[in-house]
């Protein structure tokens, strides 16, 4: 039995023999399934690396090798081995452990991402400037991103440098792996009686006999084929391995850690091992969970009264679908999109393209140009990889792509690199693109209604907050007006999304005699509406989930100042450069501004009341 508590650094796991690797990676099993169902986290991702993660400082040193994790989610046995077990009653809590990578947590944690496919660069990177050895781990969906693509073409043609990329395949990215590259993996998989007689093998041949054969073998297949895409790019490639066998997995790693060149270990390991809910899983619920009943596998807190933006616009596209054809885009956020319905009913109007943002948004341009209608789902913080393409490609183009940006603004447990608060000012600085917010879900529906009817580009965006469920009129239309919510005499509050409702409900229940005005359409911004504000010469409160850089707020200055007003006009939002952690929505919300309390003393203090 181990004390998981009490570890203080991995080289401990280099005295542990063969029974005892097999003990640790067991209780490890146990601990993280114990504390994820009390926490929530990344279930399945973890639970599948548990033994690589192992065999890696079995064999490696840290203080001389670099393991950098992509995404950084599948890093929670890292976490272990490196000190942190204490800290996992903490995970993703406000204050707690990080659930990525995080570098003020750790020395050995080297590299942090959240979004995917940059590890293979980052290493080139500290390879070429250090000098030292880096491993990155990175995931069969990750792999085929392009980013990840970009470091792995450069890094097969750099010589002099021995990087290590470990293909951790487990035939899933959220939901299952998608595009042909998966294809070529199947036929580097190989057989299951290929995997198992490698096991075997590697058990019995001393070392050099292999490395031995896989060079001659190397060297007669390119001869005659060329058939493996990672020797095509350099790298020399070995594998597969089972990744959930420990013995095998550190002979292999033993074996790459003396060559000299760029080596693509490839490992298949089991998503969600150990835990039958988790193993059986192809929908992607395991992959991250809220807090569950090990038991059963279902969620502690139910909430079948209520439902989710995501699922919200899943319903709708379901039943616009009906009466109009159009295609929906989506780059590997199906799960999280709730899109299963719509793919079953849909298939051929439905593309998971994978983790691949800027080409689902050139994708969704090439349909806009041949005159077809597209919707295009990402989250708001991953649309932020399509920068260019949705400026380059779709904005200054004016092709009618309607971007739905889900998980728009603060994101909670996820934490810093997650949260949705820069795609304002990313998208009203573009051409031709209308960006819009509704305030509940009616105005949901007729947003993305309007948005068919018209002919640019157009942006709705949608947080990650749950709402009542209710019958709804699918057919409900709403233009880009600013509806007044309520008139009051003192001053003006100006909001969009589910805050302007939340601010109407506060400046009522107080008696607050101020004007609340919902700017749904951010750009263009209603332009009679904000005239009609700004000649009251009333005081504007300007409230936006998002950095206070070319956003709103400042179209609204602009406009006051070009047109000659004085009306005094106050931001809450977020300054640039601010670091948002992790933590539950409600814990996030009033550690930065955003709880009911925050917003009335913020009213009162500028209005001097
Ligand atoms: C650029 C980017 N797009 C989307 C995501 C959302 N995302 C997080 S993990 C994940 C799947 C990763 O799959 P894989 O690399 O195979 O690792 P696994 O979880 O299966 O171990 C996705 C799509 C992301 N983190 N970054």
């Amino acid at each position: 039995m181990f004390d998981l508590e009490n570890i203080k650094d991995p080289s401990f796991v280099k005295s542990l023999n063969v029974k005892e690797l097999k003990v640790l990676a067991e209780e490890i099993r146990a601990f993280l399934i114990e504390n994820i169902s009390k926490t929530g986290g990344h279930l399945s991702s973890n639970l599948g690396v548990v033994e690589l993660t192992i065999a890696l400082y079995y064999v490696f040193d840290p203080k001389e090798v670099d393991v950098l994790f992509d995404v950084g989610h599948q890093c929670y046995t890292h976490k272990i081995l490196t000190g942190r077990a204490k800290e996992f009653k903490q995970l993703r809590q406000f204050g707690g452990l990080s659930g990525y990578i995080n570098r003020e947590e750790s020395e050995y944690d080297i590299w942090e991402s959240g979004h995917s496919s940059t590890s293979i660069s980052a290493m080139s990177g500290i390879m070429l400037a250090s000098k030292k050895r880096c491993i990155s781990v990175i995931g069969d969906s990750s792999i085929m991103n392009g980013v990840a693509m970009e470091g792995l073409t450069f890094l097969g043609q750099i010589k002099g440098i021995n990087p290590v990329v470990i293909l951790n395949d487990n035939k899933m990215g959220i939901t299952k792996s998608v595009g042909a590259l998966t294809r070529a993996l199947t036929r580097l998989r190989g057989s299951k009686f290929h995997v198992g007689l490698k096991r075997v093998l590697t058990k019995i041949f001393p070392n050099w006999l292999h490395v031995a054969c896989h060079k001659i073998k190397r060297s007669f297949k390119a001869l005659i084929q060329k058939d493996n895409v990672f020797e095509d790019l350099g790298f020399d490639y070995y594998g597969p391995y089972d990744g959930n066998d420990i013995v095998p997995l550190i002979k292999a790693l033993k074996r790459i850690k003396i060559q000299k060149e760029p080596i693509l270990l490839h490992v298949l390991t089991k998503k969600g091992k150990g835990y039958a809910p988790s193993e059986a899983d192809t929908t992607g619920n395991f992959h991250g969970v809220e807090p569950f009943d090990i038991k059963t596998g279902k969620p502690l807190v139910s909430c079948d009264d209520k439902i989710s933006y995501s699922k919200l616009v899943a319903n709708y596209l379901v039943e616009k679908r009906k009466t109009k054809e159009f295609k929906v885009i989506t780059p590997a956020t199906k799960a999280g999109a709730k899109l299963d319905e719509f793919n079953d009913k849909y298939p051929k109007d439905f593309y998971d393209v994978g983790i691949a943002e800027e080409h689902a948004a050139v994708m969704a341009a090439g349909m806009a140009i041949a005159k077809t209608d597209v919707v295009l789902l990402m989250y708001s913080t991953f649309a932020q990889r399509a920068y260019d393409e949705i400026l380059n490609d779709i904005a200054r183009q004016d092709l009618k792509v309607i971007l739905g940006l889900d998980r728009a603004g603060i994101v909670g447990e996820d934490g810093i690199t997650h949260q949705g608060i820069y795609d304002v000012s990313m998208l009203l600085s573009m051409p031709n693109i209308i960006v819009t917010m509704p305030k509940d879900a009616e105005e949901a529906i007729g947003l993305f209604n309007y948005a068919f009817t018209q002919k640019h580009p157009f942006a709705i965006r949608y947080p990650r907050c749950k709402l009542q469920k209710q019958e709804l009129d699918y057919n409900q239309i709403c233009d880009l007006s600013w509806p007044t919510l309520r008139i009051g005499k003192k001053g003006i509050i100006i909001s969009y999304g589910p805050d302007v409702e939340r601010l109407n409900h506060l400046v009522e229940e107080n008696n607050f005699d101020l004007t609340v005005i919902n700017a749904r359409s951010l750009k263009p911004i209603d332009s009679d509406a904000l005239e009609n504000a700004l000649a009251t010469n009333l005081p504007i409160l300007v409230f936006e989930q998002n950095v206070a850089s070319g956003t709103l707020y400042s179209k609204i200055l602009e406009y006051k100042e070009e047109h000659g007003y004085t009306n005094k006009i106050f931001f809450h939002g977020f300054k640039p450069g601010i670091e948002i952690t992790f933590g539950s929505l409600d814990e996030v919300y009033s550690h930065y501004g955003w709880s009911d309390s925050e917003f009335i003393n913020f009213i009162k203090e500028k209005l001097s009341w």
